[in-house]
């Protein structure tokens, strides 16, 4: 309750920061970055966003945060363009977020007032929103399309969206859930798993991102079943846009 009374206050006292995690290429190069919110509260502790994003759902803030967390994405898509760095950026959208009455027009205002490309930007949607609302949704994502905005499932895997389901959306990319990958390639039904939806994303002419890549040996197994592009810790972490920079100046 007090965690959910300083969350409440949280964005006012600007307590928010949002990270970026790189996404390689199967062959390492960068694609992308995905945006990811941290929350500082005052007293220095870092809460994890599993822990305060479904408060947020539950409270509402989600909505006012997710326009917050929309903006800052553009802004430092633009801080990166700036630097020679211009990369699509994955942004997470939650379900109570998207399903608000107004949110086409928030999206189109940030566009128009920050000047990005909605080209740019990947909106990262997850199963339980397909499930729940599997109409109003797609028509939704028709309409974000149109604008050049592109979708991707995330913690593909976990849900329950039907191949007819996913025949019906405008998708552009597929992610992987981190779960999978997490005793590849030891874990047997894990590796029947990882390759079934990369032969079906290739049926379908999705991308795919393999997320939580931790070790070489994880990435070498990937190279050779089907070359999914990968986000994980052994490429880099999420971090501060400006040390993101500075890796990526530093790699060039
Ligand atoms: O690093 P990680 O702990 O950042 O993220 C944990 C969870 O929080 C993930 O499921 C991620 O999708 C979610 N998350 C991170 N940033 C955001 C955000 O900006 N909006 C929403 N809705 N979820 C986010
Ligand atoms: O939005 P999503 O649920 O996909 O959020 C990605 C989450 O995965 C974030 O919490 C991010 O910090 C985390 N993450 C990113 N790379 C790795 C990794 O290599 N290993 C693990 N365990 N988590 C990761
Ligand atoms: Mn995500
Ligand atoms: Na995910």
């Amino acid at each position: 309750l007090m965690l959910e009374r300083d969350l409440g206050n949280a964005l006012d006292n600007d307590e928010f920061a949002l990270h970026l995690q790189l996404q390689v290429s199967p062959d390492g190069q960068p694609i992308g970055a995905e945006s990811l919110l941290r929350w500082r509260r005052a007293d220095g502790v870092l809460v994890p966003p599993d822990v305060f994003i479904p408060i947020a759902e539950k409270t509402g803030l989600i909505v006012p945060l997710g326009t917050w967390v929309l903006r800052q994405a553009c802004l430092s898509w633009l801080r990166l363009s700036r630097a020679g760095h211009a990369l699509p950026l994955s942004v997470n959208v939650s379900p109570r977020q998207f399903q608000q009455a107004d949110f086409v027009d928030v999206v189109r205002s940030i566009l128009a007032e920050t000047g990005v490309p909605a080209t740019q930007l990947i909106f990262e949607l997850t199963e339980g929103l397909l499930v729940e609302n599997m109409d109003a949704t797609v028509a939704r994502m028709h309409v974000l399309a149109e604008l050049g905005i592109r979708f991707s499932i995330d913690d593909f895997g976990t849900g329950y969206s039907s191949l007819a389901y996913l025949q019906k959306m405008p998708l552009y990319e597929l992610k992987i859930d981190k779960g999978f990958m997490r005793d590849m390639p030891h874990d047997v039904n894990g590796t029947a798993l990882v390759k079934s939806i990369l032969a079906m994303a290739g049926q379908l002419g999705l991308r795919v991102v393999a997320e939580g890549i931790e070790t070489r040996e994880q990435a070498q197994f990937l190279a050779s079943h089907g070359k999914p592009c990968m986000q994980g810790f052994l490429f880099c972490r999420p971090m501060p846009l400006g040390e993101l920079i500075s890796q990526l100046e530093a790699a060039a």
